[in-house]
């Protein structure tokens, strides 16, 4: 890890740098275990942020991503595209090409995206799109032209990643019910953990995992949904507590379509960066058992992206 400090604001990003020197997780990752959310920007110099953009990152190079990889115990990555780039997919092709085989890639494309085009991004290892429904991270997309591209894409048997916000899920239950793939959640769908992981809202999105086998959840971002926070601030034993019951709900109860990853380098957080070792330790509270824990970080990940 190349970046001198720890937990600053930076000038230009106006959110925390990433955490460098993190722990050596002290739980151990199976053999073969998937990072299957974390991103590549940049750098800005050779693959410039999209104009577009709604923030402006720190640079997050393939190799420093890479070297967290090993650090960590993973043997794989998948690389979502992050608004900050758009649909702009050169700086993620290019740490999936120079990946060996070990990273997959979720892209950004617009309407007007070729069929050459997308053989291209499948050739070099992107299984998906992703719609962004946050609305301080994108304008909004009309949906027909999000209906066209799921359509287009479903002939390469790709994925629709979908990340939105909790309070969103009613108005657009009907529209993800209509995406003819395979849909991945980014982040439980983010909920608001300080009400109740068996409450009104967590249940909306348990009824629609439920209701819709095509659905699937990433695990993740426990550092950007708790309310608690991490031990060191706290002083709770384990960081993240308040997360824990949504996540342990949703690897329970659907634990064939569940995946993690740590959402490296962590963008927009501006009250605590986490330590993504710690991150890692994460993992046993939320999938107890060595067979839970085979399914999310091994089973699932390679199934939906490399089988
Ligand atoms: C995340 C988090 C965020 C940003 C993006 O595409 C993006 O720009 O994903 C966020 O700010 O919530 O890693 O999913």
């Amino acid at each position: 890890m190349s970046k001198p400090t720890t937990g600053d604001f930076t000038k230009t990003t106006g959110w925390m740098d990433w955490y460098t020197g993190p722990a050596k997780p002290t739980f151990k990752l199976p053999a073969g275990a998937v990072d299957a959310h974390c991103h590549v920007f940049g750098p800005g110099a050779e693959f410039p942020y999209a104009p577009e953009r709604k923030y402006t990152p720190c640079d997050a190079s393939k190799a420093e991503l890479f070297a967290l990889r090993d650090h960590l115990g993973f043997d794989k990555n998948v690389i979502v595209q992050a608004t900050c780039h758009g649909a702009d997919n050169r700086a993620m092709v290019d740490a999936l090409k120079a990946s060996n085989g070990k990273a997959r890639g979720i892209a950004t494309v617009k309407r007007s995206v070729t069929d050459e085009e997308i053989q291209a991004l499948h050739d070099a290892g992107v299984r998906g799109v992703r719609f962004n429904f946050v609305k301080r991270l994108v304008d909004s997309t009309p949906r027909d032209e999000l209906l066209e591209i799921a359509t287009r894409i479903k002939k390469w048997n790709w994925q629709v990643v979908i990340y939105f916000e909790a309070v969103d899920l009613p108005e657009l239950w009907d529209f993800f019910a209509s995406l003819p793939t395979t849909l991945v959640v980014d982040h439980m769908g983010t909920p608001n953990v300080s009400k109740p992981a068996d409450g009104p809202e967590f249940e909306l999105f348990v009824k629609f995992m439920r209701e819709h086998k095509n659905v699937w959840s990433k695990v993740t971002c426990p550092e950007r949904l708790s309310v608690s926070g991490p031990a060191a601030l706290n002083g709770e034993q384990n960081a993240y507590t308040d997360v824990i019951p949504f996540a342990k709900r949703l690897v329970e109860e659907f634990p064939d379509r569940v995946i993690w990853g740590t959402d490296w380098p962590h963008p927009n957080l501006k009250k605590h960066m986490p330590d993504d070792g710690l991150l890692v330790d994460f993992i046993p509270h939320i999938a107890p058992t060595k067979e839970l824990q085979q399914k999310l970080l091994v089973d699932n990940p390679m199934r939906l992206y490399w089988s």
